[in-house]
């Protein structure tokens, strides 16, 4: 990660917030666009704004509250990001991924990560929740890659393997408590393509990107999930498919922000039960 994160500016953010709280999570999860309720599900929370604590970015993006929440759900020590960092805010990707960073000091084993994404799987419909089985980087093929630069051997290795990114056992976990909670109908697997945004895909980018193998499409995640799986944590991610991508020239549909909170407004519950069983269930060393 660039220098100008070094491992002691992010020692120094997790112990300022160990010094305020007493909470140690091991589960750390970070909320996509319009799904952060479940942070305020949290019980005996101990919440920060990002704009208190040294070294954090602030979320600029209508959605994303820009809080982290500690607290516990059904027992379990979590920590909650109420809003997330893009590259399209103008940050270096190492600053978007950089809270991966501060989980891992914290003491955080798994994350869990959401997202609201767009489909480009035509099987998949709004309210659909796909289990993020593999991603496409397409801001790393042109160099966004939040490892880029010297690398810090006390988070991990230079050249981490990324081909068990996204842990099997957590997705089965995740299909198995769907299924418990009846939600099979709209539980999917797919690919997440991330791209820079913040405009939407064109027509013919969109059909590129379903050729590549992606089944929904949005601008996050993936740069979390390189910087956690170089430090060594496991990795669960799902999308909320918040809109069908336009792929077709006669179609009258236009992307827009609002649609998306708004399916997220309305898969809420659904979301925050399945992460909280997920939570539950959820096996550490
Ligand atoms: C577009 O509506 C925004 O929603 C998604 C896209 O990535 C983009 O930021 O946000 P999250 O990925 O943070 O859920």
């Amino acid at each position: 990660m660039s220098s100008s994160y070094s491992y002691e500016d992010c020692m120094a953010t997790a112990d300022w917030l160990m010094a305020q709280t007493d909470i140690r999570p091991t589960v750390g999860i970070v909320c996509g666009s319009g799904l952060g309720g479940l942070a305020d599900t949290l019980k005996d929370q101990v919440a920060f704004n990002y704009k208190d604590i040294p070294n954090f970015p602030q979320s600029t993006v209508h959605g994303h509250a820009g809080r982290l929440v500690f607290g516990t759900l059904k027992g379990r020590p979590c920590v909650c990001m109420q809003g997330r960092f893009h590259l399209y805010e103008g940050y270096p990707v190492q600053k978007v991924a950089l809270p991966m960073r501060i989980f891992k000091l914290l003491g955080v084993e798994t994350v869990i990560l959401t997202n609201a994404a767009g489909a480009l799987n035509e099987d998949f419909k709004v309210g659909d929740i796909m289990i993020i089985k593999d991603h496409i980087n397409m801001p790393g093929f042109a160099g966004n890659n939040p490892l880029v630069g010297p690398n810090e051997e006390r988070f991990g290795v230079r050249f981490p393997c990324m081909s068990d990114a996204y842990d099997r056992e957590l997705q089965q976990l995740a299909m198995d408590v769907g299924q418990d909670l009846g939600y099979g109908e709209f539980l999917r697997e797919g690919v997440y393509c991330v791209v820079a945004g913040p405009s939407f895909e064109t027509i013919a980018e969109s059909r590129m990107l379903h050729r590549l193998g992606a089944d929904a499409v949005g601008m996050s995640t993936a740069f979390e999930v390189i910087v956690a799986r170089h430090c060594g944590m496991r990795v669960f991610a799902f999308s909320l498919i918040t809109n069908q991508v336009v792929m077709d020239y006669d179609s009258e549909e236009k992307a827009n922000h609002e649609e998306v909170l708004e399916a997220g407004k309305q898969r809420e519950q659904q979301v925050e039960q399945l992460i909280c069983t997920m939570v539950t269930r959820i096996e550490h060393n």
